[in-house]
């Protein structure tokens, strides 16, 4: 589904930069997790107050052409922001890896699943292993499907 409307960046410089970056080059550059050479993918969803657009780099979890959206925050207490707009919206979603963004769905993940997925999100980045030492929250990971057209 296209999510239109006005784009709001993040707050975040270095994440708005980042992400500006990697849609200018169309994933060329600014497509890794600072300079650790661990990839990362731009995902949109549609603010569940505001309406806006809004855009979110996450750690690319590939497997079998889905990707594994992880609400980490660094180990937060709380869950990030984009985490309630997907819940209020799990189809407003576009996922960009490259040149090509395309519409997708998510779904959140609970048991087996969950479990499966989250070995991949820790085989390609092991932090979120400590994240999820650091808080007592659950970090809710999304599975995103690509749409088809
Ligand atoms: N964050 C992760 O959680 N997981 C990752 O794997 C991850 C990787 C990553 C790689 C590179 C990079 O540069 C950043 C990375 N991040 C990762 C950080 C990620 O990009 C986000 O910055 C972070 O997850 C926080 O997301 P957030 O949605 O909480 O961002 C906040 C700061 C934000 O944008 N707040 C906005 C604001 O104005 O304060 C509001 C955003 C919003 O969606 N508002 C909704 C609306 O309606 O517009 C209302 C939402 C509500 O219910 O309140």
């Amino acid at each position: 589904m296209p999510i239109d409307g006005e784009y709001e960046p993040s707050p975040f410089g270095w994440v708005r930069n980042q992400i500006a970056e990697y849609e200018a080059s169309g994933g060329a550059r600014a497509n890794t997790l600072r300079d650790t050479g661990l990839p990362v993918i731009i995902v949109t969803t549609r603010g569940n107050k505001s309406g806006k657009v809004r855009k979110t780099a996450l750690m690319r979890v590939e497997h079998d052409g889905e990707y594994a959206l992880v609400a980490s925050m660094g180990g937060s207490p709380n869950h990030p922001v984009w985490y309630h707009n997907l819940v209020a919206d799990p189809t407003a979603v576009i996922i960009q890896d490259g040149p090509e963004p395309f519409d997708a769905t998510v779904r959140q993940l609970t048991g087996d699943e969950k479990a499966a997925w989250w070995e991949r999100a820790v085989t390609a980045y092991p932090p979120y292993a400590e994240y999820q030492e650091r808080t007592e929250r659950e970090i809710p990971v999304f599975v995103a499907s690509r749409n088809n057209t």
